[in-house]
């Protein structure tokens, strides 16, 4: 059975078509987004056991689901961007052949879908109307992937409203198959705006609006097309005044981009607001008074759960305490969720993420590191307005971060854009569990990007360091690490919403009304510059040295930067080798 298209257009219909002939589903149901569909599809998601109903009084609108212990992150070593040669991928992509490509995964999902629903789901990123919006059509296998696109994206029709009778939609595929390991690939067709994933059914590898049309093949479509596709927060800072001033920011994956998006400054800012427009993706463009202008194209958060709490982010626990699915944390006897840093003590009992029972006593963790919340941004009390602007909103500012324990200083801004760009290019952070493999390794993850990028790296810095050429106002660019950590392994910021005092620099600098002190790495903030007043046990003793640079740990530095830069050399952008050089000479 086919289903009852809920689209007029006929390239829609055609490929729905073909891929149910391939899939072979007993039953095509065309999403419409409506809520009486969220309704039933969520009933029946419980039928089928792939929700849990939580504690309604506690946890109103909200669901649980576990997914198979194998399939718990994203999956570089399976993750192809398949363009027409290897060179266009790049050194850091793992690359096939298109046609080879396809074949095998049409393959796979040769007759997957025997026995089971093939869920159409047309979304749309960005606001509606928007000239930065993009649509693609999902068909899917899954419910869990369609409840959870239904958050992530503008899903249903206003999909097809945005695409009209056009044909360049983005086109998905996503089949469960048995989810195996050793059958799981996420394939990028960027060429021909096509996805294909299979035997995953696991957040980034398989809500394709995120990662892989968002930034993959929207990083593709940017370079194309004069854009950028990032992997950024972006938030508002509303100064006393009442001045607004956005700032986006790439940290890699579980580096605390949602926290910082939602951040509440502290008693001595109380008069300053952070307003949220988006926690994980930023597309940006020049706009015609020279600015560069980013909007948020998801309309939901896809968060790492454990260490969220009322103290480090205390509007995700009040953007997750209704309408909200929650995947891989522990469940416990009367249906809440628990997870290692949530507020309270723990439950004296649980079921653990891989619905084993669970004790304080157990040496194993309750929830997986990398489990997660799924969230309308709609919930988050500090949404901004702004955020379903189709213009976007004005960037002054764009910060990069990393997880580091040494060597990066607290904050520094960049001495222009070029040096920005190689401060973004050379961006190094501890692993964490967002992605199989290598937890706390330091490895550098260019702009964050590193996981995302759907071209050859090189060619990616080179389309930075061009987008200049085209703003009239570039915004300024600055690196912060919030996790240096002292000899004991202690860290020396406190971090969260007293990441504020680092911002409103940030913010000043912008303004021209801050000073600096310049350095080998670019401008610091002087003793007197960072308002520490209200941070008890916080000395001046202590911000020396969360901001000192220390030259043998530099020089150590250069040397594993040396790593990717050898891995890219043949396509780098000589700006930057050059940049490499002044950093040398300056230190
Ligand atoms: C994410 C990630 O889920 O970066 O946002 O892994
Ligand atoms: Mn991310």
């Amino acid at each position: 059975m086919r289903g009852v298209p809920k689209t007029t257009n006929s390239a829609v219909r055609a490929w729905v078509e073909e891929m149910a002939a391939l899939c072979q589903p007993d039953r095509v149901h065309w999403c419409d987004g409506s809520a009486a569909e969220k309704e039933a599809l969520t009933v029946d998601a419980v039928a089928a056991g792939v929700l849990v109903k939580l504690n309604q009084e506690k946890l109103p609108g909200c669901y649980y689901h576990r997914s198979k212990p194998n399939d718990v992150a994203r999956v570089e070593h399976c993750t192809y961007i398949c363009t027409e040669t290897e060179a266009e991928a790049g050194p850091t992509n793992n690359w096939a052949p298109p046609r080879e490509m396809k074949e095998k995964l049409f393959g796979m999902a040769r007759g997957g879908m025997k026995g089971r629903t093939m869920y159409v789901i047309p979304y749309l990123m960005g606001p509606p109307g928007s000239s930065f919006a993009k649509v693609g059509v999902e068909l899917t296998d899954s419910l869990y992937v369609v409840l959870n696109m239904r958050m992530m994206t503008r899903m249903g029709l206003v999909a097809y409203e945005q695409l009209g009778d056009r044909t360049d939609f983005n086109r998905g595929l996503h089949c469960m198959l048995d989810v195996d390991p050793d059958r799981r690939y996420i394939a990028h067709f960027p060429r021909q705006n096509l996805i294909l994933s299979v035997g995953s059914a696991y957040g980034g590898n398989v809500l394709l609006g995120k990662k892989c049309l968002a930034l993959r093949i929207g990083s593709y479509l940017g370079r194309t097309e004069g854009w950028m596709a990032e992997h950024m927060l972006i938030l508002g800072v509303e100064s006393p005044s009442g001045e607004r001033t956005y700032v986006a920011a790439a940290f890699p994956s579980a580096c605390g981009k949602t926290n910082f998006a939602m951040l509440v400054p502290p008693a001595r800012f109380k008069d300053w607001k952070i307003w949220t427009v988006g926690d994980d993706i930023a597309w940006m463009r020049p706009g015609s008074d020279g600015r560069l202008y980013a909007i948020n194209p998801e309309a939901g958060y896809f968060g790492v759960a454990p260490g969220t709490n009322s103290q480090t982010n205390p509007n995700a626990m009040r953007t997750i305490a209704q309408n909200t699915i929650y995947t891989n944390v522990a469940l416990t006897p009367d249906l809440d969720v628990w997870w290692e840093g949530k507020d309270g003590e723990p439950p004296r009992e649980a079921i653990d993420w891989q619905g084993r029972p669970w004790t304080p006593a157990s040496k194993e963790k309750a929830a997986h590191p990398n489990s997660r919340f799924t969230a309308p941004m709609t919930n988050n009390p500090v949404l901004a307005p702004e955020a379903s602007d189709p213009e976007g909103v004005p960037i002054s500012a764009i910060i990069f971060g990393g997880r580091r324990a040494s060597t990066l200083p607290l904050v520094f801004q960049t001495f222009d854009w070029v040096h920005g760009v190689f401060v973004g290019a050379t961006v190094g952070s501890e692993m964490t569990a967002a992605a199989v493999g290598g937890l706390g390794q330091v490895r550098r993850d260019p702009m964050a990007m590193l996981p995302f990028c759907g071209y050859n790296m090189g060619d990616y810095f080179r389309h930075w360091l061009q987008m200049r050429k085209r703003l009239k106002y570039p915004p300024r660019i600055f690196h912060v690490n919030w996790f240096r950590k002292d000899g004991d392994h202690h860290f020396l910021w406190p971090g969260f919403g007293e990441n504020m005092r680092v911002l409103k620099w940030i913010v000043d600098r912008c303004h021209g009304r801050a000073n600096a002190i310049e350095t080998p790495l670019g401008w610091v903030p002087g003793p007197q510059d960072i308002d520490l007043e209200g941070l008890e046990d916080f000395t001046a003793e202590k911000l020396q040295k969360v901001l000192n640079i220390d030259i043998e740990e530099w020089r150590r530095e250069l040397l594993m930067q040396e790593e990717l830069f050898l891995e890219l050399y043949a396509f780098l952008p000589k700006e930057l080798i050059f940049q490499r050089e002044l950093l040398i000479a300056r230190l």
